[in-house]
């Protein structure tokens, strides 16, 4: 399908400046260009405008949550409408509390086209947090508790009708920080998560084949893609690098096998820091996994 990428230059979500230079970094990497080496039909619609990053210290267990709420706000009518051109959103962020709006967004389409949504949530982190859970006060570690429903008012409603998806509706992988408190919840909802340890137990392969297992021509899959799921020896440029992550072709067979499927609806690639990154490496990887997700394997294939 013909693709529109938007940028959204905000950190405010995160505990680390920098994100906010994401779609920037992005487009230098050359993103739009390995689309359409692809044959892909992309249409760059330049990048969101919202509030500076007022830096401050955490209210009621949220950091900047008027700002974040305002970020979302955007996201979630630029999606939407990217929804309705029949164009497959792809939001450059920018931290990863972006992906309530744009998941909102997704969540209403597939209601109204009739679709069954999925979330593949590619992550270190959960972002299952709450405000009285937080270590941080960081809203980029409660995304995923808010689309369920759980959060503040300004964004589990973000779209109107709450939540806007279900836990079952999710699953996570290359996990491996998840907070004390985060812990209980995750577990007591249910959240379907494919950590590292079951990652190195049973190979990628069979953990992409349980991800994916379901999913039908009726299926939207939506890729919410943080970077910091990725090993921080391959992908150093990111605000909250944690050891042990997914490797170089780990992270190849999870985008092909998502693209073998068909049903990619609508992507965010989110926390991508250039301040933190070296010679732009964690970009340059993120477009190579891209054209991965995008079809771009070895040999022909059938
Ligand atoms: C941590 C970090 N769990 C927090 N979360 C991050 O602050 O809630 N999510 N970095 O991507
Ligand atoms: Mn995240
Ligand atoms: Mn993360
Ligand atoms: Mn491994």
């Amino acid at each position: 399908p013909p693709v529109a990428i938007f940028g959204v230059p905000t950190d405010v979500g995160a505990g680390t400046r920098g994100a906010s230079m994401g779609p920037e970094t992005l487009r230098v990497a050359g993103l739009v260009e390995a689309l359409q080496a692809r044959g892909v039909d992309v249409q760059d619609c330049g990048n969101l405008e919202g509030p500076r990053n007022p830096w401050q210290a955490p209210v009621e267990g949220y950091r900047h949550l008027d700002e974040v709420v305002a970020w979302n706000r955007a996201v979630m009518e630029t999606s939407a409408s990217v929804l309705g051109d029949g164009r497959l959103p792809i939001l450059l962020g920018g931290d990863h509390c972006l992906a309530v709006g744009s998941i909102v967004a997704v969540a209403r389409h597939c209601r109204d086209a009739g679709k069954k949504l999925r979330v593949l949530w590619l992550d270190a982190h959960a972002d299952f947090n709450t405000h009285d859970l937080t270590p941080s006060g960081n809203v980029h570690g409660m995304p995923v508790a808010c689309l369920c429903g759980i959060g503040p008012r300004a964004l589990t409603h973000l779209g109107g009708d709450a939540p806007a998806i279900s836990p079952a509706d999710v699953r996570q992988i290359g996990i491996r920080s998840v907070d004390q408190g985060e812990k209980r919840l995750v577990k007591e909802h249910g959240l379907d998560i494919y950590d590292m340890r079951y990652i190195d137990e049973v190979g990628m392969k069979r953990v992409m084949e349980e991800v994916l297992e379901g999913v039908d021509e009726d299926t939207h899959l939506h890729v919410s893609f943080d970077v910091d799921m990725l090993d921080p020896a391959i992908a150093p440029g990111t605000g909250t690098r944690v050891p042990g992550g997914v490797d170089y072709r780990e992270a190849q067979l999870i985008m092909e096998m998502i693209a073998d499927t068909g049903r990619l609806g609508s992507l965010d690639i989110v926390e991508v820091n250039p301040a933190l990154d070296l010679r732009n490496a964690t970009a340059v990887l993120a477009v190579d996994l891209v054209e991965s997700l995008f079809g771009k394997s070895t040999l022909m294939r059938d």
